[in-house]
Formats: C-alpha cells, structure tokens, sequence
C-alpha cells in the first residue's frame, strides 16, 4: 500500500530509489548487533549472515564471540567480530579474553554507556576511573586493536561525560590523553535526533585534544527507534540507512537487535523486529538486509526453520565446522537434484497420462 505508484512520474522516481537503494546495499557498512541467549533462532542467522547479506560485521558487548555454529558457510570468517570491553569489571579477563580472537577482529570497542545507569545496560563508570583504565589497561593494546572511545548514550548527558573523561585523560597524561583510532555512537529515536546527534559528536572529535589520532570515524553500533509500532519504525529506517550510508565519516552501523517480537527488548517494544514470530523476516528485516535484490522477501525464513523446528544449533551437531559446513552445502545441491528429477519425472508422468 505505501508503495503505490500512481503515475508515471512516481513510477520512474521510484525506480531512481530503487537503484540509489541498490547502490547503498552494496555499502558494506551494515553489521549485526548480537544478542544471543536461549531466545535466539539458529534460522535468523541463516539470513543475516547468509552470503548474499550486507551485514559485514557483528558485535556482542563482550570480548567474547557468537558460538561457531550459528554462521552458515563461510560466514565465520567473511565478518568481523568486534570485541568489546564493556566495563572497568572484569577487565582484566575480558582483556585476556582478547587473546583468543582471530586476527580478523581488528577493531574494539570500550566501555558501554559508561554514563547510563547499570538498570538500563550502562556501566555506570566516573570519567575519572574510566579515564585511569583505559590509560593504563586499554590504551597499551592500540599495538592489536583500532579502539575507540567508550560508548557514551546519545544523550546531553553523554556529551557532558565526554567532557569530564577528556578532562581527566589529560590530567593523567599530559602528553597524550586518552587516544583513539575512532568513535562509536548510540541514537534510539528519530532521523533527525540521529542526525543532530551525529553533528555534534562530529564537532566535538572534531577539536584537537579530543584524542583521536586520524580523521574523524564513527561507527553507530546501536541505532532503533524505541516504542514505535513497525510502519514508523521502517518509515525511519528507510530514511536514516541511506543517509548513513553516504555520509563519508560513518563508517559502520548496527540496527539494535536480531528480535523476534515476542523477544524484543522491553524498553524498544517489538517495533523494532527485524523478524516476524515465526521467524519470517518483517519488512524491516527484509529492508535491512537490502531486499528482493538481494534475495531477501518478507515473510522468508531461514533454512535452519525447515523441518526440524527451532532446536538451536542440535539439528547441525556441528562438532566439526568446516567439514560440516561443506556437507551442508553438498545437501543443498543434492536436494536441489532430488527436486529436479522429481520435476522430470512429473514431466515425463505427464506425457504418458496425455497419450
Ligand atoms: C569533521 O571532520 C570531517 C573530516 O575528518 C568532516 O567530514 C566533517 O564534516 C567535520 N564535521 C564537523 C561538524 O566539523
Ligand atoms: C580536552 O581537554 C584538553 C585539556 O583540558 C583541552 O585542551 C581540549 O580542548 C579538550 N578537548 C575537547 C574536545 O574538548
Ligand atoms: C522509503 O524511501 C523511499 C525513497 O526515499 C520513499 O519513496 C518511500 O516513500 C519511503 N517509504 C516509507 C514508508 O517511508
Ligand atoms: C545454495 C548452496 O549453498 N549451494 C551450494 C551447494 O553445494 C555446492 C557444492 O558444495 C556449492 O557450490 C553451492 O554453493
């Protein structure tokens, strides 16, 4: 119904969109904010990390990456998993931790919300502790890792903590503050708070003493718009995906959340699903992963859905990754031979009931 095209006017914008869409769906900018836990579908990260998806890069608040068994294919080692250290607790773990990635993962995030509170996923850290580990625990790791400033929430109260932890940087280094290789954002709430939002963090790093070390780079690894029912939310998706894919500063993004409804975060609301209850994608699932052109319709669901029902990754038993992964690929083209000479055989049936 939104897409109606009543004359030849809108048909042929229309199809300007479709191919300025197609362009940015070709943007490798998108990535995939990974929650995991018992409420996750095996059958959603058929999709979302499917060969024909845009998603190049995920996350998971932690240094620890997504169990093997949820990438179909390749897919473990086409996307980044990008570590991050969410907290000054546990530091020194997570940072060992780090030890165990691949060499792929070169990009880490830092502190999550530091000035949010620890009910609502902060970590709730004083610009002055913050500013002491990360000098001392996480600067030194700049030899492995591009890092980033922690996360601050997309708030004026984000802004404020900025201030106060770059105060204490130098305080503490008087030579060199608190460097980093770039910058991370969170926005939930509409395009033009993102894009507002986005202009300061770009005046502030944009300063000398902000700390960091190259033009400026923000990734926006948590983006959504909260308690929205669904045709708001895609009508800000629509419009804020393209504007961050051609803006040259922003180098990455992260919807929130690889939700089913019924487990959608409490505070965003099921507005926000990329997929439908049964695991079909919603409309915004489907734009997201840049549409039909991409192979990807409303209401399809992941191979790992097919038969088996949602038993995890148990139906894979998926001791051996890569040997697994290519008797995987064998089935599919051996099912796609079975389908085949069942058509001939149809076909041929056919013939002989018509004689
Ligand atoms: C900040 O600098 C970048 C180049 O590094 C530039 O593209 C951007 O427009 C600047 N933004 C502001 C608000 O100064
Ligand atoms: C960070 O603090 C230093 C030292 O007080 C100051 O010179 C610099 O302007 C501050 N940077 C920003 C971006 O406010
Ligand atoms: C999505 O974006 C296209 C191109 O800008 C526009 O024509 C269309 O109306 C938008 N759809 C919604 C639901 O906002
Ligand atoms: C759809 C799919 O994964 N097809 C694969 C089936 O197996 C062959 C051989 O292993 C692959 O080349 C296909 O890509």
């Amino acid at each position: 119904m939104r897409r109606n095209s009543p004359t030849g006017v809108a048909m042929a914008i229309g199809l300007l969109a479709t191919s300025i869409m197609a362009q940015s769906d070709s943007n490798p900018k998108r990535g995939m904010a990974y929650i995991g836990g018992s409420d996750s579908h095996d059958a959603d990260y058929d999709l979302l990390l499917s060969s024909n998806s845009p998603i190049t890069w995920y996350f998971t608040w932690s240094p620890v990456a997504a169990p093997s068994d949820i990438f179909p294919d390749d897919a473990e080692s086409r996307i980044e998993f990008v570590p991050a250290l969410p907290s000054t607790d546990n530091l020194d773990d997570n940072i060992d931790a780090l030890d165990q990635l691949p060499s792929s993962s070169n990009h880490l995030f830092t502190f999550n919300e530091p000035d949010g509170s620890t009910d609502s996923g902060g970590s709730d850290i004083s610009p002055d502790d913050a500013a002491k580990a990360y000098i001392k625990k996480i600067v030194p790791l700049r030899d492995r890792f591009q890092i980033s400033h922690p996360s601050v929430t997309g708030s004026p109260r984000g802004l404020e903590w900025l201030n106060d932890f770059n105060s204490s940087c130098w305080d503490i280094d008087s030579e060199h503050g608190c460097p980093a290789d770039f910058v991370t954002a969170h926005y939930y709430g509409a395009f033009e708070g993102l894009s507002a939002w986005l202009d300061q963090l770009a005046e502030w790093y944009n300063q000398s003493g902000s700390g960091l070390q190259s033009n400026l780079k923000i990734w926006v690894k948590e983006l959504a718009l909260p308690q929205a029912d669904e045709d708001t939310t895609f009508a800000m998706m629509n419009q804020t995906l393209p504007y961050l894919d051609q803006l040259e500063y922003l180098e990455k993004y992260a919807w929130f959340g690889a939700f089913r409804p019924k487990e959608a975060n409490e505070w965003t609301g099921d507005g926000v699903a990329l997929f439908q209850g049964d695991g079909g994608l919603s409309e915004l699932g489907s734009y997201y992963l840049g549409g039909e052109e991409n192979g990807f319709k409303v209401g399809q669901q992941g191979e790992s859905s097919a038969g088996s029902g949602e038993t995890g990754g148990n139906d894979d038993n998926d001791d051996t990754g890569d040997v697994d992964d290519e008797s995987g690929g064998a089935n599919d083209s051996t099912g796609l031979r079975a389908s085949l000479s069942a058509l001939w055989a149809l076909i041929i049936a056919t013939c002989f009931w018509n004689i």
